[in-house]
């Protein structure tokens, strides 16, 4: 009985301290040389994305959770549209309506280099909640800017990085 106790309470202890992280590698699309890495942390309720991504065009670069976890076709249009589970309108996170997977913009140095931190608790890594759960679903870097109010996908041009978050 002790022992029961006192396993669960370990375990209980490095789930919250732990969490769930997940790595993935950027793959280069539309013919672009763009390299880098996404991870996701979950810890209680909020998940951390931290992008790093290298070999951009300088400038601003749309990124987006899109609906389908699949980056095969050359254009990574085989990701689908964004994901959308609330049935907005496209726009920016968390001011007015916005697809779940509107990001924003990735701001890329003279160098190509772009870092983004995005913490946030209406995602989730895995849960039964597909409104939230992200698993399945791909991050998708744009050639553009997005302009947060053409429809559907804030006018972000072509794709030229993908992620599948499995
Ligand atoms: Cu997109
Ligand atoms: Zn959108």
């Amino acid at each position: 009985m002790k022992k029961s106790f006192f396993t669960t309470a370990i375990l209980s202890l490095a789930m919250i301290s732990c969490g769930t992280t997940k790595n993935y590698k950027i793959l280069s699309k539309s013919k672009t040389d763009t390299q880098g890495t996404v991870s996701f942390t979950q810890k209680g309720n909020t998940v951390t994305m931290d992008i790093n991504a290298y070999k951009l065009s300088p400038g601003k670069h749309a990124v987006h959770i899109h609906e389908k976890g699949d980056c095969s076709a050359p254009d990574a249009s085989s990701a689908g549209g964004h994901w959308n589970p609330t049935s907005h309108k496209h726009g920016k996170w968390e001011q007015g309506e916005f697809h779940m997977g509107d990001i924003g913009n990735l701001v890329a140095d003279k160098e190509g280099t772009a870092r983004l931190v995005f913490k946030t608790d209406k995602w989730c890594l895995g849960c039964t909640d597909e409104s939230k759960n992200i698993i399945g679903k791909s991050i998708v870097i744009h050639d553009k800017e997005d302009d947060f109010h053409s429809q559907p996908t804030g006018n972000a041009g072509g794709r030229v990085g993908c992620v599948e978050i499995k």
